[in-house]
């Protein structure tokens, strides 16, 4: 019949009057709390931007999303407590002033503190605690748990977070059962990759856990949304094409009554036509206006009109102000089950910010006004504030013994206390001895191997641990076999929710691919973006579900800090705890794949979050002492550090790991030989992961010359810096090299501003020369990459000579 289904419902709420569920609170009550928390939020950035026109802020935002986080507290969102394992909630960052409205009424935060909005580094000597700009764990360690400051990543954090308790279920680690996963993100948030990459998965996964509340106020930061189009109709296809259960909450209670006497269909036919920026300046005018240019269309919409008055009018509210209609839509989300569910709410931006800014193209950075506005302000939202107290701003929390501070009290000890909280007692998890799963490594004997074949061992010895194995969250994006995983296919399964409804064409072999519910392997698909949101779920399970689990993410090193960098940053703030592994790493180890894959920066990147300790190993021994360092740190210690790794797929002979060396490599680099007669010229060479293959071949050549090196495994540049900062007598590099003489000569296969960071803690009567990988990637043979970048033996070799005879030009 060539019908398509249409994904498109006309411009009207989804939940019908007579289904709509009943409200259970006090009305009155919940709209006074809201109106006090519009108020401190507003206060609190005005002030903060009086006193400092600097510090920013934004007020337009949590006036559209006032209401949907209140019905959220009031009714909804579950705290951790003894009888629920807690919801996970995530804010929309600019909205973070309602949240500590809220958390001010709540007696979380004091005046003082609210007077810090935006000032961390000073509230402190004030007797205050500062408020972080937006949702940040580093910053406010009990307070806030999902960093959701840069959009999308809150979206698709909250999916991946989503799975993983299902995960956690379906393996018999923690029931998450009656748990779920709010967030409230913005309609212009949606834009971002980030935020629609995951849709899919969270249908396919049948995530009714999780709920999506987008505050469509049909504005972001610079005008509308889709001003010739309706975000609500393009989120609402969107949504159910991808599998999720769409509830659209266009229109508040008021419209009720209209759309009741509409016999002709005329609001519904009047709404098919106007589009959001037109949307948008009925938000921004009167009653009047609203009147003459939408009611005024035509005779059925101006009958509908009459006997309403202009004030009537403009306070008919959108769906996302009205507390009745946004509980119905929660209460039906929280019950559907099957799918996840999104709820898109229509709002108006800078809701009741009057002519300050409800509605404006510049209302989302509107942080000022006027006395007159303020009063506006109060009396449009009732607020129990004399005039001076209203332009004085002052915050305002009703007594202890009031009805309002009552029932704001008692709702949230009925949903388990205060939110956000973010907590941090967990489990403590014994780490085998180091011998029981990588002796192989330490102890190498001069095997040929791949630090990624070494480490892939590692992993399946430590799978095999009673205790820890369990805990180990194995993650790949579609490149297990890549790194030789496929035998952990087999061994600890890959995970489904449906367990495994075919028969894996290679059934009968060995390393045959295996899908279980209780698969412990989180194969993403080629989604480093997903892979990365899943890692952060399982490196945060210690605090989000007080369950230690420990993720080893292993990709290709150039799809990681580079391509998802900024999601790392946003697990840095939230304190994950885990293994990022970058394989096929180096800018001419990985040879054939050329330029987009050859990675020659993820170092550089990984030395500027504070919590990554990022490791270079050249053997299998060294990578044994810092997996094994990482685990104590991470499991043991309980610190909020993550380790990144890099591993390379070159075969090479793998030594033994020298004697006494752990504890220096664990310093950044320790002494690996020296070659060459004692009274030859002296030159020092240091060198890291694959590259130091190239140095010991460049010092058995120079060897062979008379001239002695001495050999320094780097194991860490960014370690070693940080390290020798933070001391003010010789730091670790100093006493490493106080062991040699001469020129140095460093080699790595990142770009050379890896190895110059050190520059400052080499002793200043010594040379020091960096040799890398500047440039773009080519395609070619390892030797042939190597000779071109100048990081082979040959070339290492030639500067340490033109070094000694002093000719060399300063590089
Ligand atoms: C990745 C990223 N890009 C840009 C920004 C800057 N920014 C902050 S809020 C915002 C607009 C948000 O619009 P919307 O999601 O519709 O939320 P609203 O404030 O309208 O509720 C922008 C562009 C950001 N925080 N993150």
């Amino acid at each position: 019949m060539g019908w398509q289904p249409e994904l498109n419902t006309p411009y009207v709420n989804t939940i019908a009057v007579e289904d709509q569920s009943p409200f259970p609170g006090d009305l009155a009550i919940e709209e006074r709390l809201a109106s006090l928390m519009r108020w401190n939020a507003l206060a609190m950035v005005v002030r903060a931007n009086q006193a400092y026109g600097e510090l920013g802020g934004h007020i337009a935002s949590y006036a559209s999303a006032a209401d949907l986080f209140e019905t959220g507290f009031n009714h909804f969102f579950h705290a951790r407590s003894d009888a629920h394992g807690g919801d996970l909630v995530f804010f929309q960052p600019h909205s973070a002033p309602g949240v500590y409205a809220r958390a001010f009424l709540e007696g979380r935060l004091s005046e003082a503190d609210l007077l810090h909005y935006r000032q961390e580094i000073t509230a402190p000597a004030n007797g205050a605690r500062g408020l972080s700009s937006y949702p940040h764990p580093w910053l406010m360690p009990d307070f806030w748990q999902f960093p959701t400051g840069s959009m999308g990543i809150g979206p698709i954090s909250s999916i991946y977070h989503a799975r993983f308790m299902r995960y956690l279920t379906h393996r018999h680690l923690l029931d998450c059962s009656g748990r779920k996963v709010w967030g409230v993100f913005g309609d212009g948030e949606m834009d971002e990759p980030e935020s629609m990459s995951a849709l899919t998965l969270a249908a396919r996964e049948n995530l009714d856990n999780l709920v999506w509340v987008v505050n469509c106020n049909l504005q972001r930061l610079d005008g509308p949304v889709r001003g010739n189009g309706r975000i609500i109709d393009e989120l609402e296809k969107l949504f159910a094409g991808a599998g999720w259960n769409v509830i659209k909450l266009v229109w508040g209670s008021d419209w009720d009554g209209l759309f009741a006497r509409d016999t002709t269909g005329a609001l519904v036919r009047a709404f098919s036509q106007t589009v959001d920026g037109q949307m948008q300046t009925f938000a921004a005018k009167d009653g009047r206006f609203n009147r003459d240019n939408f009611f005024g269309q035509n005779a059925e919409l101006a009958a509908l009109a009459q006997g309403m008055s202009d004030e009537q009018i403009d306070r008919l509210k959108r769906g996302g102000h009205d507390l009745v209609k946004i509980h119905a839509a929660y209460a039906a989300a929280a019950g559907h089950t099957g799918q996840p569910t999104v709820i898109l709410a229509q709002t108006k931006k800078g809701y009741g910010m009057g002519s300050a800014g409800q509605g404006k193209m510049t209302t989302h950075s509107q942080k000022k006004f006027d006395g007159a506005d303020l009063i506006e302000f109060r009396n449009r939202f009732n607020l129990p504030l004399s005039d001076e107290q209203t332009t004085d701003l002052a915050f305002h929390r009703p007594s202890q013994d009031s009805p309002e501070m009552r029932y704001l009290h008692e709702h949230r000890e009925r949903l388990g206390g205060a939110m956000p909280r973010r907590e941090t007692e967990c489990d403590m998890v014994p780490v085998p001895a180091i011998d029981t799963y990588a002796s192989f490594a330490l102890k190498a004997g001069g095997k040929e191997m791949s630090t990624t074949m070494a480490f892939v061992r590692m992993l399946g010895g430590l799978l095999k641990d009673k205790q820890l194995g369990p805990r180990i969250v194995p993650i790949v994006a579609d490149e297990a076999r890549t790194f030789g995983m496929a035998n952990l296919f087999k061994q600890v399964g890959i995970y489904s929710s449906v367990g495994q409804r075919y028969a894996p064409e290679d059934i009968g072999s060995v390393l045959s691919y295996r899908e279980a519910m209780d698969g412990q392997i989180l194969e993403e698909g080629i989604s480093e973006a997903g892979a990365l949101a899943s890692w952060t779920a399982a490196a945060t399970s210690y605090s989000v579900h007080g369950l230690t689990m420990l993720p080893f993410y292993i990709y290709y090193s150039m799809f990681g800090f580079q391509r998802v960098g900024d999601a790392i940053w946003a697990a840095a703030d939230q304190r994950s705890r885990g293994f990022l592994l970058g394989a096929t790493s180096g800018r001419t180890t990985l040879s054939g794949e050329g330029l987009q894959h050859q990675d020659g920066s993820s170092h550089l990147v990984a030395a500027t979050i504070p919590n990554c300790k990022a490791w270079d190993p050249a053997f299998a021994g060294e990578l044994a002492v810092i997996v094994d360092a990482g685990m104590r740190e991470m499991l043991v210690e309980r610190q909020d550090v993550f380790y990144y790794i890099t591993l390379m797929n070159e075969n090479y002979a793998q030594p033994d790991l020298p004697e006494g060396a752990a504890a220096d490599l664990l310093k950044g680099g320790y002494h690996f030989g020296s070659y060459g007669p004692i009274d030859g010229q002296r030159i020092t060479l240091l060198g890291s992961g694959a590259i130091l293959t190239e140095v010991i071949r460049a010092a058995q050549s120079l060897a062979a010359e008379g001239i002695r090196s001495d050999v320094f495994s780097i194991t860490s540049w960014s370690e070693l810096t940080r390290e020798g900062e933070s001391q003010s007598e010789a730091g670790h590099l100093a006493q490493l090299l106080s062991q040699s003489q001469g020129p140095i000569v460093a080699a790595t296969d990142y770009v050379r501003a890896v190895p110059e960071r050190v520059r400052a803690l080499v002793p200043r009567d010594r040379r020091y020369l960096t040799l890398g990988t500047d440039g773009f990637g080519r395609s070619d043979t390892r030797a042939a990459l190597r000779a071109f970048f100048r990081v082979d033996a040959a070339s290492i070799a030639q500067t340490a000579r033109d070094e000694i005879a002093g000719a060399s030009p300063s590089k």
